[in-house]
């Protein structure tokens, strides 16, 4: 019989978890940036091989706040722990372990689940790799470590090997050709944030969410040998939480929206087999982060 599990990836926000996620699955399944808290929902992505299925599950940086978004985000992360057989801690080895590393440590003493860790980011060229080993060694000494470049693609593969090794046996939860199980209206909502996150600062990419308000189908003709093609048109809606960062959205002239549509346009016309058409709308929705029926919607 062949390996088949669940793989929840823990660590600080920005260690890279979305990035490995990304690798492993040799595909675009979760989208990145260098702003923390990039992640907000947990994420499948499917690895399929001879050998088995592994199902990674994607989380939100794990950090402490009391603000109400941010233990939405926590909650999920733990909660993700609870739906796993193996946990994969994601450690950055570009800043010096924080208290985040400790709260991490903490919660995966809550768990008897095998745990492996991922040292990131060996590509650079200082990292603390040494204050990592000695750490872990001394809080969690049966963790196995593998040193890695998430964004290389180095050391990934014994990773995975050890992965497959901690798996259970058994049945795939999914069709061998699926890479993932989001939604369209999901994927596209997520690439159209992570395109405004990439050319926004500060508040805004925290201040931002992403909401599908029609997607239809569409027959063009046209083309060269005058086939029909099939187009979606998607009409999406850019919340922010004042007008200040609406203006700042929408830039000069509509001129960073623009920049926002075209460049998520090109990436989901690569996704998907049929042509993408955004409409993007940026609107205000004061204080939404601290809109529980809302969080509940978006935040899982
Ligand atoms: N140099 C280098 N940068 C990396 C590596 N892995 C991730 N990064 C960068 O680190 C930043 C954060 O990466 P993400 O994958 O979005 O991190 P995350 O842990 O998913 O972040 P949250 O979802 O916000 O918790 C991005 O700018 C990545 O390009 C790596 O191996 N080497
Ligand atoms: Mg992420």
């Amino acid at each position: 019989m062949s390996k088949s599990g669940f793989v929840a990836i823990i660590g600080r926000p920005s260690s890279g978890k979305s990035t490995l996620l990304n690798t492993l699955c040799g595909q675009k399944v979760s989208i990145t940036s260098s702003v923390p808290q990039t992640t907000r929902n947990k994420i499948r992505g499917i690895v399929n091989e001879d050998r088995g299925q592994l199902v990674f599950l994607d989380t939100p940086g794990y950090h402490r706040s009391e603000r109400k978004f941010n233990r939405y985000l926590r909650d999920l992360a733990e909660s993700t722990l609870q739906e796993s057989d193996v946990v994969l801690y994601v450690a950055d080895l570009s800043r010096a372990p924080g208290v985040e590393e400790d709260d991490v440590l903490t919660l995966l003493q809550t768990t008897t689940l095998p745990r492996l860790c991922a040292l990131n980011k060996i590509d650079l060229p200082q990292t603390h790799e040494q204050r990592y080993r000695e750490l872990l060694h001394r809080k969690s000494p049966a963790t196995s470590l593998f040193p890695i470049s998430a964004l290389t693609g180095t050391g990934t593969g014994p990773l995975l090997d050890a992965l497959f090794s901690a798996a259970p046996q058994g049945e795939p939860f999914y069709d061998a050709d699926y890479y993932t199980d989001q939604a369209p209206e999901f994927r596209i909502a997520e690439i159209v944030r992570e395109k405004a996150i990439a050319r926004t600062q500060e508040e805004v990419p925290h201040a931002l969410y992403v909401e599908i308000a029609d997607m239809e189908m569409r027959e063009d003709s046209g083309g060269d040998d005058s086939r029909n093609e099939s187009s979606l048109w998607v009409r999406a809606f850019l919340n922010v939480e004042r007008e200040s960062q609406k203006g700042i959205l929408v830039g000069k002239q509509g001129r960073r929206i623009r920049e926002i549509r075209l460049e998520a346009q090109r990436e989901l016309n690569q996704i998907f087999p049929f042509r993408i058409h955004l409409d993007l709308r940026v609107k205000v929705q004061p204080k939404w982060r601290s809109r529980d029926p809302l969080l509940r919607r978006l935040l899982k």
